[in-house]
């Protein structure tokens, strides 16, 4: 039996180098999260994701990981992390932690034993492939630029593959030996007390055999790793053993990070009844808007309407099969509110705008995801210049938007909207220099802006901060928590542009969720006259209904129960 204890909690994603210091290095560290639990506890969080501490190179900030059994020194130690788990389940808060199963890092001890003996049992642990002359065995191009393949050390007739950083080679996922050492490891974390994880990249873990070509896809004639995962079978198999021989044997949470999934999939996927894992992020609105060419092509941010459309599509798709976590940003995204509400409106940047946009995706069907600063309406940065660009994935767009002719100048321009440092720099616990992140120097130039703090947010009831601790009191709510976790998605209105509107329902209880993304107000009809409504709660000014008509202020946002 699966007890899904996880379904009405609120999760918060922690990127532990920028969350806080303790130590004074300019470094977060998993002390620093300790330090905040009561924080996080009074904020109302059941579950942290804590993304990778792991000992790692760093090359993609932790996410090469060069030990799966350690925490890298810069974090802390074993005792730090140990007493982190008993602090946060003193206070019933769950520690989910990143498990980033796709590669590892170059310098990780399996790597290097490949590299001395690639015929040797290690060699299996990659996809080492011999090199025919110039020809590599796929045209793929890796995520971060360049092709997927890279000569191995040591070893000129060989290449190996990564998806990612060519300091993070691809695992073989094939090989019985390797699966059965990630499942001894994570079932060790499980032991130590993590009640679950968060699983990195993991729709790329079953590659298309034998590596062929696929057509070239932009002027570097390289392949979207997409086009291979668009002809990949048979990934539910690794999921299902992973379900059995690690997730079956503990209560655990795990929540997936699967772009391309197939839609037929969803059941096996997060079935309420055997799925493999218990929840997936629906990543539908961060695709959208998206180009194939590269970010200098994409949307900087999407207008209501299409947001709307692709949240409900998603809601629609996902009906009461499972749960999705909902996120509107994370450690790869931009700011939500720098994204998903259209800048170029009057009143963009309010408050109100930013507990309009908090209401709306919070209450929709599924776990609500914050990430570090956005409980406080924290924006995307400002990046002076490319040189104090940490983000290997900027980068690498940042060059493509180069060979596409654009100028220095325009190119930062083009991708500053989507870096991941814009979410990267310290959070802003107060509006001091140091953000009240660190007693020393932060890691990083960047950083946010004062006006959105931890110190001062706690001090005003009218505060993005005090909002979100109100969703999540009412998602908790004896009266609500029902129809707010497992009550229908009913989408309503959808023809009334700048409008974001819908119902959850279980039955009992009827709620009707309505937000207007524009500055000048708006009239909304309700549904069957000679109702009751009852407006439960509204991102600051009352609302005010008369007969069946709502008036919408400009950016306001409202919860009403139909009686
Ligand atoms: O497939 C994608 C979009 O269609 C990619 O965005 C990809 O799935 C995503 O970049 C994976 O991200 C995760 O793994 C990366 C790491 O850099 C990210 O921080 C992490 O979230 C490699 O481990
Ligand atoms: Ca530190």
């Amino acid at each position: 039996m699966t007890n899904d204890w996880w379904k009405n909690e609120t999760a918060y994603q922690i990127w532990p180098k920028s969350f806080m210091d303790s130590n004074g290095d300019g470094i977060g560290d998993i002390r620093g999260i300790t330090s905040k639990l009561d924080y996080l506890k009074d904020l109302g969080i059941g579950i942290l994701w804590i993304s990778p501490f792991y000992p790692s190179p760093l090359a993609d900030e932790g996410y090469d990981i060069s030990d799966y059994y350690g925490i890298d020194p810069r974090f802390g130690t074993m005792e730090d992390f140990d007493e982190l788990i008993s602090e946060a389940s003193k206070r019933s808060i769950h520690i989910v932690i990143d498990m980033v199963l796709n590669h590892c890092s170059d310098e990780h001890p399996w790597f290097r034993k490949a590299c001395e003996d690639p015929d040797g049992p290690y060699g299996k642990y990659f996809y080492i492939m011999d090199r025919e002359g110039d020809r590599l065995p796929s045209n793929l191009r890796s995520y971060f630029g360049g092709p997927v393949w890279e000569p191995l050390p040591g070893h000129p007739d060989k290449v190996y593959l990564h998806l990612f950083h060519k300091k993070q080679p691809d695992l073989n996922w094939e090989n019985p030996e390797l699966r059965a050492e990630i499942y001894k490891m994570m079932n060790w974390w499980l032991d130590k007390g993590v009640s679950g994880f968060r699983m990195d990249a993991i729709i790329n873990i079953k590659k298309v055999l034998p590596f062929h070509d696929y057509p070239a896809d932009r002027d570097d004639g390289l392949a979207s790793v997409q086009q291979m995962l668009t002809e990949q079978t048979g990934i539910l198999d690794f999921f299902r053993e992973m379900k059995r021989e690690v997730f079956d044997k503990h209560d655990t949470f795990t929540v997936s990070e699967l772009f391309n999934y197939k839609p037929e999939d969803l059941p096996a996927l997060i079935g309420t009844d055997g799925g493999c894992f218990s929840s997936i992020f629906d990543f539908s609105t961060e695709l959208c808007g998206k180009s194939p060419d590269g970010w200098y092509h994409a949307k900087p941010f999407l207008t209501a309407d299409e947001y709307r459309e692709s949240v409900f599509n998603s809601q629609k798709a996902i009906g009461e099969k499972g749960f999705f976590s909902n996120i509107i940003e994370n450690h790869d995204e931009p700011r939500g509110v720098s994204h998903y509400i259209r800048q170029d409106l009057w009143g963009a940047r309010s408050k109100a705008a930013k507990k309009a946009l908090a209401g709306t995706y919070f209450l929709l069907r599924g776990i609500p995801f914050i990430y570090q600063g956005q409980e406080i309406g924290m924006e995307n940065i400002s990046i002076p210049s490319i040189a104090q660009v940490d983000d290997v994935e900027t980068l690498n767009e940042y060059r493509t938007a180069l060979a596409a002719g654009l100028s220095e100048d325009e190119a930062l321009q083009a991708v500053a909207p989507f870096s991941r440092d814009n979410v990267r720099v310290p959070m802003r616990w107060t509006e001091a220099p140091d953000c009240g992140f660190t007693t020393g120097t932060p890691w990083t130039p960047l950083y946010a802006s004062p006006e959105n703090n931890v110190e001062d947010e706690l001090q005003d009831p009218d505060s993005v901060l005090n909002f979100y601790k109100k969703l999540i009191r009412l998602r908790g709510n004896e009266e609500y928590w029902d129809v707010l976790t497992n009550g229908e998605f009913l989408a309503y209105n959808e023809g009334q542009s700048n409008i974001i509107s819908y119902f959850r329902w279980n039955g009992i209880c009827t709620l009707l969720i309505m937000a207007n993304f524009q500055p000048e107000c708006q009239n909304i009809e309700l549904p069957d006259e000679g109702k009751h409504y009852e407006v439960i709660l509204t991102n600051g000014a009352p609302l005010h209904i008369y007969g069946n008509t709502a008036t919408l202020l400009g950016w306001q946002f409202a919860v009403v129960q139909v009686r």
